[in-house]
């Protein structure tokens, strides 16, 4: 099939899954056209069935804001006529959906089928904008097919949209043979030269993760066993988790690391990941840790129980319970049996339940579906 995927190129879950799905597709023989403002980051140039487009967007004095949802939507024409694309497939309903919708238009009577994929903030933030919420909700009715990260999104989307169609729930899923377990053992006492615990959290700083409470959940641990915590990601919230961190008096055992490409050779360094997030429609984030025997210690928050098993392959805690989570995680580091259990468990989930080999073909199963209604 020659496949067009629209996605956000920046750090963040939605453009990851959609160019590790674009990887994936293009692996089984698909062709596969990107369509973005920038490669995104998980993109490899030098893979020849994936041909990434991007979108110039221009502007002009009377824009007090240029329109980045036609310049996608001309982009995507050019590609679709010129390729002869069979569908497009969006990550994250806004603005993606509507310029693909408007796309349909433009270029009938060819077809263009067009697969939505919620990935969570674009329905339980974005999405309830007022600003926005009309037009998700268009977006959502009118795309060929829908697809959901996780079951509690997909109960989001119908309780928050009251759309009437069905949603189909395909989880995110993990290259298995990049993250794997397996320490660079230098790497890991660059962090820990005294044989401390290493403690990780990665995300994208928002407010909706939390950031601050793995901090306050490290300090914690700290009070019973030498540990060390890597602040992988940034975002608006990182200066105040410094500060923080500076308050508690930990400041000289967290390491902010900034944005990094190479997670996968990072996370093994680590024994635990630390997930305090308001509500995670997936959380990506912890299932690659467990692909690479990293124990998250999450929230029991929207669809995180979904990824993780509670005391199987990781630990939930309540929200607000952040001092438990703080124990619970010292608990686990003092005892190398159960944490050698868990990380093992963690690893094994990752392979057997989110292998991108189990899941990609979900996705090929329902484009089948798609094109074949629209035939009809
Ligand atoms: O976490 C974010 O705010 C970024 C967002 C995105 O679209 O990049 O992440 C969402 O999509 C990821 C991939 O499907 C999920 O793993 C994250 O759980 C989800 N974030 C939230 O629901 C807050």
């Amino acid at each position: 099939m020659k496949i067009g995927i629209v996605c956000y190129p920046t750090f963040g879950g939605s453009g990851v899954v959609a160019t590790e799905l674009a990887h994936g597709l293009a692996h089984r023989g698909h062709e596969i056209h990107l369509v973005s403002y920038a490669p995104p980051v998980r993109f490899e140039a030098f893979d020849e069935h994936i041909r990434h487009h991007e979108v110039a967007v221009s502007s002009y004095p009377l824009f007090r804001y240029p329109p980045y949802d036609l310049a996608l939507a001309s982009r995507l024409v050019e590609v679709a006529e010129q390729t002869g694309l069979d569908l497009v497939h969006v990550h994250y309903a806004i603005p993606h959906t509507i310029a693909a919708l408007l796309v349909q238009d433009i270029i009938a009577p060819q077809r263009l089928p067009v697969v939505t994929t919620l990935h969570g903030t674009d329905i339980t933030i974005v999405g309830q904008d007022p600003a926005y919420h009309r037009v998700t909700r268009y977006a959502l009715r009118r795309s060929d097919a829908v697809t959901s990260v996780s079951e509690y999104l997909e109960r989001e989307t119908l309780r928050l949209f009251e759309v009437d169609r069905p949603i189909v729930v395909i989880p995110n899923f993990v290259d298995v043979e990049r993250f794997q377990p397996g320490v660079e053992t230098h790497v890991r006492s660059g962090f820990a030269p005294r044989g401390e615990a290493v403690l990780v959290h990665m995300s994208n700083f928002r407010s909706v993760k939390r950031s601050l409470k793995a901090v306050e959940a490290f300090a914690v641990v700290v009070r019973t066993l030498p540990a060390c915590l890597l602040m992988v990601g940034d975002g608006p919230e990182r200066a105040t988790c410094e500060a923080r961190a500076r308050e508690l008096g930990v400041r000289d055992r967290v390491r902010f690391l900034g944005t990094q490409t190479d997670v996968e050779r990072l996370l093994p360094v680590a024994d635990v990941l630390l997930l305090p997030s308001k509500y995670e429609s997936f959380g990506l984030a912890a299932l690659e840790a467990m692909a690479c025997g990293v124990v998250p210690v999450a929230t029991r928050a929207g669809g995180l129980p979904e990824v993780i098993r509670d005391g199987e392959d990781g630990l939930l805690v309540a929200e607000e319970d952040i001092d438990r989570m703080g124990e619970l995680a010292a608990a686990l580091l003092a005892d190398e049996d159960r944490l050698s259990a868990l990380k093992q468990a963690a690893r094994r989930a990752a392979v057997e339940r989110f292998a991108t080999e189990k899941v990609v073909p979900r996705y090929e199963a329902l484009y089948r579906e798609v094109l074949a209604a629209d035939e009809r």
